[in-house]
């Protein structure tokens, strides 16, 4: 009786209930052992490019966001990077100082820097370069980070030439070759410097055959970090975006893609992890009010999730500012609703990644994550039903496993287990009350395509003064039923969850 009544006071508290049905499920977390562990900064950013007249579709998404004449003094670029203590930042192609000054030093960014891999070759036919790289470019620049004492996390080589490549390509040998002479570089000029950034290679689109010879060529401790592209959303002018964002089946096809990469590194180069260099759903700026609106979000959360079970360190979203998918708005620099997504997973979610399965629908997509900074796990649910809500029953296969062995001897009274569980429902004292935060991610008037994104029933704006806004959870006793509502997203942190894996 107790519980029906908390459960009938907390659906009775929601502001609006479109659902037309509520389905009990449950959540299974195994917090024993961790299946994969992400860097400390998994969250990353790009910064590309592209001019203001680079359009697609008729539409010209780019502003000036380029890194060659990005507006860096705009205070909302600075709180916004700033805010994620530190934030990762990958720089595209171009050899800018003044950004390497202001996103570098002046944020605390942490600055992974593409150098181009053309340079000095020849055009061989219609996509294909060939010839040797020609260092000299490269070695000039990093010398002078240097001197200058700027400090690159990371150097990446090169950007889409893999494979059949996309507008230009390279032979996975040559590339190989070309990896070991800059190698050589970095070993040079850093030697007796505290710090040696990696070598990440080659930011292209995964061909398992070239990814292979290219670390079978390169060989061992050459490629620190392989780094791969994704754009799993198909053009930004479909017009059926939205349905493939919402589609369980469509957003589970790419995990084909981790398998396959995991394999061959596995295969090919165990001493190389795996970033995803850069990602942006949909392809060729993103989708017009798609990417930069709330629906964006169960595509990239779902992302995350995703690529941190397949053991990707390191997530790359295309773009910090620029195109349609910025994190941020290309003229004002506000932040659209993946920003707060971003962010909120930046300062709730940790480096291990639990194993967690559930009975509900493939439309409730489940993450398990140690939670950072501090004991139990955090959980990204995702319910991408428009009709179903869930009421969700998180269990600990470390109790389950107990209980197992309990029933066996209490069998015969199955009376007094009944009246157990009824008791452990409502009978918390209340020394041992516990609580739970809550996130729940909304759109703005329940408009999937809003720009704005509301977390726990309040729109998430920048404060009167041009703060980015506090993103505060609700608290609820961890034993009062978990609701996912239809079409929303929530992090569920439990800091009570006995996960040894996350100590
Ligand atoms: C590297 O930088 C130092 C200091 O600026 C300079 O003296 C030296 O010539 C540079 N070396 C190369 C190979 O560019
Ligand atoms: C689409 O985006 C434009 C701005 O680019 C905005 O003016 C318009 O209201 C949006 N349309 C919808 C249906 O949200
Ligand atoms: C996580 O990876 C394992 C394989 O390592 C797979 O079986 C499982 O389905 C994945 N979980 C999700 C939520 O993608
Ligand atoms: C839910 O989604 C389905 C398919 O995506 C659609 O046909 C249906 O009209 C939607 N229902 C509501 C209540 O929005
Ligand atoms: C079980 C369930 O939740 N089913 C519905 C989920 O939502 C989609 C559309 O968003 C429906 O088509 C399913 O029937």
């Amino acid at each position: 009786m107790g519980f029906r009544l908390t459960l009938f006071l907390f659906l009775a508290s929601l502001p609006v209930i479109l659902t037309q049905e509520i389905t009990h499920a449950e959540i299974l977390v195994d917090g024993t052992q961790k299946v994969a562990e992400t860097d400390d900064s998994f969250i990353c950013a790009t910064l590309d490019w592209w001019p203001h007249d680079k359009c697609n579709y008729n539409q010209c998404p780019w502003g000036y966001t380029s890194v060659t004449n990005l507006d860096l003094s705009r205070p909302l670029l600075a709180k916004a990077i700033k805010a994620f203590k530190p934030l990762r930042i990958r720089v595209g192609g171009s050899l800018q100082d003044q950004v390497l000054y202001d996103v570098g030093s002046n944020t605390g960014a942490i600055l992974t820097f593409g150098l181009n891999a053309l340079h000095g070759r020849h055009k061989s036919g219609k996509n294909a370069w060939a010839g040797d790289w020609d260092v000299s470019n490269a070695h000039a620049f990093i010398n002078y980070t240097i001197s200058k004492g700027y400090h690159i996390d990371s150097w990446e080589f090169g950007n889409e030439l893999s494979g059949s490549g996309i507008g230009a390509s390279v032979g996975a040998e040559q590339y190989a070759k070309d990896l070991k002479k800059l190698k050589n570089i970095i070993n040079k000029l850093y030697i007796g410097s505290y710090f040696k950034p990696p070598l990440v290679a080659p930011g292209g689109f995964f061909d398992q055959e070239w990814f292979a010879k290219l670390l079978q060529v390169s060989g061992s401790d050459v490629v620190n970090v392989v780094t791969h592209h994704i754009y799993n959303l198909g053009p930004g002018n479909d017009p059926n975006l939205v349905s493939k964002i919402l589609n369980p089946q469509h957003l589970s096809k790419v995990s084909r893609t981790f398998i396959n990469l995991e394999e061959t590194i596995q295969q090919n180069g165990p001493w190389a992890s795996v970033w995803i260099g850069e990602s942006g759903g949909a392809f060729n700026s993103g989708g017009h009010n798609v990417s930069n609106t709330f629906v964006n979000s169960f595509w990239y959360l779902d992302q995350l999730g995703m690529s941190s079970n397949y053991s990707t360190k390191v997530y790359c979203r295309q773009t910090l500012v620029g195109g349609n998918y910025g994190l941020l708005d290309k003229t004002t620099f506000t932040p659209n609703p993946d920003y707060y997504s971003a962010l909120l997973w930046h300062r709730l979610i940790g480096k291990g990644v639990l194993s967690v399965g559930t009975n509900a629908s493939p439309f409730l997509r489940t993450y398990a994550h140690c939670s950072k900074g501090r004991e139990g796990l955090t959980l990204l649910l995702i319910n991408l039903s428009n009709q179903t809500g869930f009421i969700i029953n998180i269990e600990n296969s470390m109790n389950l496993n107990k209980r197992a062995e309990a029933n066996s001897i209490r069998r015969e009274n199955s009376f007094f287990s009944s009246l157990k569980k009824t008791v452990s429902w409502i009978g918390s004292k209340a020394s041992d009350v516990s609580l739970r935060e809550e996130y729940h991610l909304t759109p703005k008037d329940g408009y999937l395509q809003s720009r704005t994104m509301v977390l726990n029933g309040i729109p998430l704006e920048l404060t009167s003064d041009g703060e980015i806004p506090e993103l505060d959870p609700v608290l609820n006793e961890v034993k009062s039923p978990l609701y996912i509502a239809p079409l929303s997203i929530a992090f569920i942190v439990l800091p009570n969850f006995d996960a040894p894996a996350c100590v």
